[in-house]
C-alpha cells in the first residue's frame, strides 16, 4: 500500500491558502512564549484561492482532506500546481520540467542560456547535443501535448523577474538557476566575481520578489553538501542545523548547541555564493515568514529519466569538459575515449553522490511537501557516499564487464585545495523519513547506462572534439597550468586507501 507522507499536511502548508484575520506572526515559533496572553486575541483564519466558496475558516484541513490535492505514486499532489524552475535550460531544470509536466504540473521557468555561455567561454560543448530553447519546446509540446511557459531573463534583472512571477503566480519555485562550478569560480578574479554576483545577488532579489508577490509559495533552493566541507575531526554532517540535543563542551560548561546552523567550511568561491545564499534565505524565512527548503544536494550524475527517454532530441545536457564536468560523468567519458580516469590527489576524498533520476525523485516530494510559514528547513540529498578511487575503480570494471573496454586510472597532482584523505559522515534523514525518498537507481546501473549513450556514435565524436578540455589546468592559487601526472594504473591493482564513508539515513 502507497504511503502519502504528506497527507497529514494542512492548509497551513498550503500554496492555495492566503492568510488573512489579525494574523501576528510572532505568535509562531521561538516569539511565542515572549508575547504571552496577546496571542490568545488573535486568530489565525484563510481564505483558500482554489476554493473561495468556503469563505474564511481555520487553516487545518488536511491534504488528505481537501479535493484540490490527489493521490499519486509520490503522495498527495495539487492539482495543475504551478511551478517555476529557475535556471529550466540546465542539466537538472530540463530534467525536472519534462519529469514535472508528466505528472500533470503546470511548469513555468526562466533561463538567461548562462550555462550554454559559460561552457562555450571555456571553449567546452555539451557532449550531448541539446537543442535550442525554442526547438526544445516545441519537442515537449509535440511529445507532451502540453507547453512550458518559458521567458528568456537573467535572474538578475528583478524588473522583468517580478513581472513573470506576478503573471505566473508560482506556488512553487525550484531555483537551479546558478552558476554550479567550483573551478569555473576558481579561474581569475573576474569568474570568481562573475559567479558570486550571478548566484549571490540573484537570490536575494528573488528573496524580495517572492515576498512581495508569492509569500505563500515555497522555495525549493539547490545548494550543496559542499557548503559543510569535510571536517576533519569526524563531525557529522547534520543536515543544515545542530540537532536538538547536541553540546559542546567548552572551559568545564555545556552549552547546547540544538538548533544553532552547525559550521560550514565550502572549499571555492563558488561554494562560498552557495553559503551566502543560505544565509540570506534562512534570514528571509524568519523577517517575512517566507518557505524554503535548502537542499544540499552531493554530486549529482547519470542521463536517465523515464521522461528524457522518450525521445533523443528531449535529452537533458552532459558536460564533460574540467569546469562544468563532475567526477562521474567525466570519468566514463573518459573510459570512452581511452584517458585513463583523471583522480585529483589521493583519490581518498569521499562526497555524497546521487543520480539523477532521484534527485528528481528528491525535488518532487519537496514541491509536494511545502513548509509551513516561515520554516527553513534543510535537507541533505545524497543517496550514497564514495570514495573517488572506488569510484574509478567501478566505472573501469562497468567499462571492462559489459562493453569490453580497458580502462586505466591515473592520479594527478591535486589542482584544488581541499583534503584528499578525510573521515565523512553524512546525516540524510529526513528526505527518506519525512518525505518518502527511496533511491531506486543503482550506481552501476546508471553507469551502464551512460556508457551506453557516450558511446554512440555523435556523442563519442562530440567527446573527442573538446578533448583538450578534459585535464585540468585550473588551480585554486589561480595560475593556470598542467597538473603533473603522479601515477597510472591498471583498475583492482591497487589497495584502496583512506576512510571508510559511513551514511546515517
Ligand atoms: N575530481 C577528481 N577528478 C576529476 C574531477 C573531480 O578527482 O576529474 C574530484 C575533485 O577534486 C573533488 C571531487 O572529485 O574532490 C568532486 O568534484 P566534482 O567536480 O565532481 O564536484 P564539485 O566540484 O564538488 O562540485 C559538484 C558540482 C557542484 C555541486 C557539488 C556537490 O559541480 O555544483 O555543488 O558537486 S558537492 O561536491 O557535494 O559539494
Amino acid at each position: 500500500m502507497v504511503k502519502y507522507y504528506n497527507a497529514n499536511k494542512t492548509c497551513w502548508n498550503c500554496p492555495a491558502s492566503k492568510l488573512m484575520g489579525n494574523v501576528d506572526f510572532r505568535a509562531c515559533g521561538q516569539a511565542r512564549n515572549a508575547i504571552g496572553e496577546v496571542i490568545e486575541e488573535e486568530e489565525i483564519m484563510i481564505e483558500c484561492r482554489r476554493r473561495t466558496e468556503i469563505g474564511y475558516f481555520e487553516p487545518n484541513i488536511t491534504l488528505e482532506q481537501c479535493p484540490q490535492w490527489e493521490p499519486t505514486e509520490y503522495g498527495y499532489i495539487l492539482k495543475n500546481m504551478k511551478v517555476m524552475i529557475l535556471g529550466i535550460d540546465g542539466y537538472l531544470g530540463w530534467t525536472l520540467a519534462l519529469k514535472l509536466l508528466n505528472l500533470g504540473f503546470q511548469v513555468s521557468g526562466l533561463d538567461n542560456y548562462t550555462r550554454r555561455d559559460c561552457v562555450m567561454e571555456k571553449g567546452a560543448h555539451t557532449v550531448i547535443p541539446i537543442k535550442r530553447m525554442t526547438n526544445r519546446l516545441q519537442i515537449v509540446k509535440e511529445t507532451f501535448g502540453k507547453n512550458i511557459n518559458f521567458r528568456k531573463i537573467d535572474l538578475n534583472d528583478a524588473a522583468k523577474v517580478r513581472e513573470f512571477f506576478e503573471e505566473t503566480t508560482p506556488e512553487a519555485i525550484v531555483h537551479y538557476a546558478e552558476i554550479p562550478s567550483a573551478p569555473y569560480s576558481m579561474v581569475d578574479m573576474n569568474h570568481a566575481v562573475g559567479v558570486q554576483y550571478n548566484n549571490v545577488l540573484a537570490t536575494l532579489k528573488l528573496l524580495w520578489i517572492i515576498k512581495d508577490v508569492v509569500p505563500e509559495s515555497s522555495l525549493i533552493k539547490l545548494g550543496t553538501m559542499g557548503e559543510y566541507g569535510t571536517p576533519l575531526t569526524g563531525r557529522p554532517l547534520f543536515e543544515g542545523l545542530f540537532p536538538a540535543d547536541a553540546v559542546i563542551n567548552w572551559d568545564g560548561r555545556d552549552w547546547s548547541l540544538g538548533g544553532e546552523t552547525t559550521p560550514r567550511d565550502p572549499a571555492s568561491f563558488y561554494h562560498v555564493s552557495k553559503v551566502q545564499d543560505t544565509f540570506n534565505i534562512l534570514e528571509a524565512c524568519k523577517y517575512w515568514w517566507l518557505r524554503s527548503y535548502d537542499v544540499m544536494q552531493g554530486v549529482i550524475f547519470g542521463v536517465y529519466t523515464e521522461e528524457l527517454e522518450k525521445d533523443k532530441r528531449l535529452r537533458t545536457r552532459f558536460d564533460i569538459d574540467e569546469w562544468f564536468g563532475t567526477v562521474i560523468n567525466r570519468f566514463v567519458s573518459q573510459a570512452v575515449i581511452g584517458i585513463p580516469l583523471t583522480i585529483y590527489g589521493k583519490g581518498e576524498q569521499i562526497r555524497g553522490f546521487i543520480a539523477l533520476n532521484d534527485a528528481m525523485q528528491c525535488i518532487i516530494r519537496l514541491i509536494i511537501s511545502p513548509p509551513e510559514p516561515g520554516q527553513y528547513d534543510v535537507v541533505n540529498q545524497v543517496s550514497g557516499l564514495h570514495k573517488l578511487s572506488d569510484l574509478a575503480e567501478s566505472v573501469a570494471k562497468v567499462g571492462k564487464e559489459k562493453f569490453g573496454i580497458d580502462v586505466k586510472i591515473q592520479r594527478l597532482e591535486n589542482p584544488r585545495v581541499e583534503a584528499d584523505t578525510h573521515p565523512f559522515e553524512v546525516v540524510s534523514k529526513r528526505l527518506p523519513k519525512v518525505f518518502g525518498f527511496t533511491p531506486q537507481i543503482e550506481l552501476e546501473e546508471e553507469i551502464e547506462r551512460m556508457f551506453r549513450v557516450l558511446l554512440e556514435d555523435e556523442v563519442k565524436n562530440r567527446i573527442e572534439m573538446k578533448k583538450h578540455t578534459i585535464m585540468p589546468v585550473t588551480t585554486w592559487q589561480g595560475e593556470k597550468r598542467e597538473m603533473r601526472k603522479l601515477e597510472i594504473y591498471d583498475p583492482g591493482t591497487k589497495k584502496i586507501k583512506g576512510h571508510k564513508p559511513i551514511l546515517d539515513t
